[in-house]
């Protein structure tokens, strides 16, 4: 099973019982004109957790890790948005309005859509989400444990928003969850910061936390080969890889027995 280096200490999970979730790499959050500019803040502080996410939703998809995104977006109608959270504070554009990327925040507009470079792939569940939590109003719950789920490794935006609720929702639910640091990220540094601290104090009230290079690692060592054989066999292995930006892949190597672990 692997084993990742992570606070406030190390967390261990099973292949065959983990995936990988990827909360809101929308453009409405991470592009200017969108939904987060328009509240004021600064998308910049968002878009450094791309590159270590792109590698590391390569490493998940090459070990044939379950990966699922979600977006958070209203329908047309707004009959799913509560009035009390279009009408809150005072963005230069309400859920709903007009932007350069579409109406803000709403599905099917190019705003709503995951940015280019974490794109879904085929047979990846997009989840819509009207909520800050992914487990609210969705199916999320069932589509995990229907495929037998019970640890998330847990990526994107925003670390004190959507991130927090979802770890916190999938808690209570009692599901492990492993937040990637480099993999989330706030327009806030210091709620960056205190947010991650909040998961793991305590002894991990809500979870674990580690880097991304700390869990490729694994992932890496999990499916390493295992030793070549003494024999005169030369056959070359036809197993999938694990690579990493910038670094080489290593064959890879069966699949973990399938055994739940306990919440
Ligand atoms: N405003 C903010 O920080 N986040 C959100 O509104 N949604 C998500 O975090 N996805």
């Amino acid at each position: 099973m692997p084993t990742v280096d992570a606070r406030p200490h190390p967390y261990t999970f099973e292949l065959s019982t983990t995936a990988l979730l990827v909360i809101d790499m929308q453009r409405d959050f991470l592009e200017p004109g969108g939904f987060g500019e328009s509240l004021g803040n600064d998308v910049a502080e968002l878009r450094r957790t791309i590159d270590p996410l792109a590698a590391l939703l390569t490493a998940a998809r090459e070990t044939g890790l379950p990966v699922v995104h979600t977006r958070e977006g209203h329908l047309p109608d707004l009959s799913d948005c509560p009035p009390a959270k279009r009408a809150r504070g005072a963005p230069s554009r309400r859920i709903g309005d007009p932007g350069p990327n579409g109406r803000i925040l709403i599905r099917g507009e190019y705003g709503h859509d995951i940015v280019d470079e974490l794109a879904p792939i085929d047979g990846e569940p997009v989840v819509d989400k009207p909520g800050k939590g992914a487990f609210y109003a969705t199916g999320l719950d069932t589509l995990l444990a229907d495929r037998g789920i019970t640890s998330l490794l847990v990526t994107g935006v925003t670390t004190e928003v959507c991130v927090h609720t979802t770890v916190r929702e999938a808690n209570d639910r009692g599901y492990e969850c492993l937040v990637l640091a480099d993999c989330v990220g706030s327009y806030f540094p210091e709620f960056q910061r205190v947010g991650l601290d909040m998961i793991a104090a305590q002894g991990g009230i809500f979870g674990w936390v580690a880097d991304s290079a700390a869990l490729i690692a694994a992932l890496r060592t999990a499916w390493a080969a295992p030793a070549p054989p003494t024999t005169e066999s030369s056959e070359p292995t036809t197993a999938p890889t694990i690579t990493t930006a910038g670094s080489p892949g290593v064959p890879a190597g069966p699949p973990a027995p399938s055994v739940p672990q306990p919440c």
